[in-house]
């Protein structure tokens, strides 16, 4: 059977850039951000996009590209009969250990979404507020796990429908719908008194945050989870694409738009944590603790809520297919098993590994695989901080060093001139010297 297709090169970008905005830029930028010194950490990050992001996005694109298989394949495909496809292995772990937390922090966006659509939340519960209904819902068992599966069944549908049926089409609904949407909620924060604050909190750094060494390796992982770099899902995105279709100029504005949309979500979260006094250190919940209570006394707040958890919802599913693209291809290939048989079972599994994730907020709330982090921070500190970069390192070190300079240079369409120079100058050296100091300053 013939590889499928992306029906257009705009296609595949809005398909890329679905997977790159998602819960990411939202739900994690902001309490990452929170916790790191705002400005400093954005600072950080926005290096980090520039000197390491974009230039590996556009090589893991080119992998797959030129290879035309899976993240794994892929490896096999290029460098027969060498350890390479390791990497893909380590892709496939990633995309297995962030979907089964992702679709947990999705189903708690698609529950907020639906109790404004009813009306529920355009005013905090009369007991606790929306700390207590927050707290009281992700304790529970069954209640969140009926939303996470909610939100798997949508996106094991989106991916057995198809490459261009399925992916494709759904992106082309979602992205503009989801950038008019934060767009809106920029405004209304933005127009709120005490705004200023929230924009000197993002915009002017506070320098001593950068002598913290934590702040380095926090940066780098938002970096590579934002983009969706380093488990695959953009290699195996450009396996669906044909040569003829020029890759770097695609790349830097994957790259750009996934940055304009977390400085967006910023926009929209900073000045409202500031204008209603709320610590923007306060974590995973700030954005479904924080948020409503914003909402709740903003004019038409009620609206306003909504439309918010209506974007996050379909910013997380868009990059929910992204993540499980990357095993079902891999398995459909494995096992020659068809699209919809290997979708229903990666993402069965994801789910029922959700499950941990989500009783880590209730009976098994004591369980800290690392330090004081409960099952999903654990997760999540392992895929990307550490899993996602070393495959972004590998990946760099396979084109910078596998790759003779001419085959590279050529799989991402670029000449030996400036740009070709600076790229391959950057994916050779740069970026595998940058991450492996900072993994190492991380561990000290
Ligand atoms: N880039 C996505 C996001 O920002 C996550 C990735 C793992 C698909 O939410």
């Amino acid at each position: 059977m013939a590889r499928e297709q992306w029906g257009t090169k705009l296609g595949f970008m809005l398909a890329a850039m679905g997977s790159a905005v998602g819960l990411g830029n939202i739900w994690r930028f902001s309490f990452v951000a929170g916790e790191n010194g705002g400005g400093a950490f954005l600072l950080l990050y926005l290096v980090f996009v520039f000197l390491i992001g974009i230039p590996l996005l556009l090589t893991e694109v080119s992998i797959g590209r030129k290879a035309k298989s899976d993240v794994i394949g892929s490896y096999k495909t290029l460098a027969p009969r060498t350890p390479w496809f390791m990497t893909g292995f380590f892709g496939v772990c990633s995309a297995f250990l962030i979907l089964s937390f992702y679709a947990v922090v999705a189903g708690w966006a698609l529950y907020y979404f639906v109790n404004y659509v009813t009306g529920n939340f355009f005013q905090a519960p009369a007991e606790g507020g929306f700390e207590g209904a927050f707290g009281g819902f992700i304790s529970q068992g069954w209640q969140p796990l009926f939303w996470s599966a909610l939100f798997m069944t949508l996106t094991i549908i989106i991916v057995f429908s198809g490459v261009k049926k399925g992916i494709e089409m759904a992106n082309k609904i979602f992205m503009p719908l989801l950038a008019l949407l934060l767009i809106i909620l920029a405004g209304f924060s933005l127009s709120l008194d005490g705004a200023m604050e929230g924009l000197a909190f993002l915009f002017q750094p506070d320098w001593s945050a950068l002598t913290q060494p934590s702040i380095y390796i926090q940066a780098l992982g938002q970096a590579f989870f934002s983009l969706s770099l380093g488990m695959g899902a953009l290699l195996t995105y450009g396996s669906y694409l044909s040569d003829d279709k020029r890759l770097p100029s695609a790349a830097v504005g994957i790259g750009l738009m996934d940055t304009f949309f977390a400085v967006i979500s910023g926009l929209v979260i900073f000045p409202a944590v500031f204008a209603f006094s709320i610590d923007p250190t306060s974590g995973p919940p700030l954005v479904f603790i924080t948020l409503p209570s914003i909402f709740e006394q903003m004019p038409l707040g009620g609206i306003a809520g909504l439309l918010f958890f209506f974007a996050l919802s379909l910013a997380a599913l868009s990059s929910a297919i992204s993540i499980l693209e990357v095993p079902t291809a891999y398995f459909m290939r494995l096992f020659n098993w068809t699209r919809k048989k290997s979708s229903v079972i990666v993402g069965s599994i994801m789910f029922f590994l959700g499950i941990f994730v989500s009783l880590g907020f209730g009976i098994w709330a004591d369980v800290t695989p690392i330090a004081d982090f409960n099952i999903l921070d654990s997760m999540d500190y392992i895929a990307s901080n550490i899993f996602l970069p070393l495959g972004g390192l590998s990946m760099a070190l396979f084109v910078g060093w596998y790759f003779a300079k001419p085959t590279a240079l050529k799989a991402v369409d670029l000449k030996d001139d400036v740009f070709g120079n600076v790229w391959y100058a950057l994916v050779k050296y740069l970026v595998p010297i940058m991450i492996i100091v900072i993994f190492i300053s991380s561990i000290q």
